[in-house]
């Protein structure tokens, strides 16, 4: 279930850090209030990143890097740990990219 009053959270916060924009902490803001579901405004930036991945690599080698992306990525300075709930669907939201480009180009 969407939640409506995430954006406004993330102005609140933007505004809070008084014109500090701080955009990691906003793309977590959490747009799904689901035990299983986990989408935050990062989740837009996976899909397109899995659009992109489509552009260079077969679908073996984007899902290698894709996985192997997340694997790693809680040890990049600055990321704060996230659950595996999180790591899933960002792998989930990064492969249906892929194939979402995929399914254009061949339209
Ligand atoms: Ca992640």
């Amino acid at each position: 279930m969407l939640n409506g009053t995430a954006p406004t959270a993330g102005i609140h916060l933007i505004i809070q850090k008084r014109n500090k924009v701080d955009i990691k902490n906003w793309l977590g803001t959490r747009i799904t209030h689901s035990d299983w579901i986990y989408i935050d405004y990062w989740s837009v930036l996976h899909f397109i990143w899995g659009w992109v991945l489509y552009a260079k690599f077969n679908v073996w080698l984007a899902l290698v890097i894709i996985i192997g992306y997340e694997l790693i990525e809680p040890y990049f300075i600055g990321f704060k740990p996230e659950g595996n709930i999180d790591t899933v669907w960002d792998i989930i939201i990064t492969f249906v990219g892929y194939l979402a480009a995929g399914g254009y180009a061949s339209w």
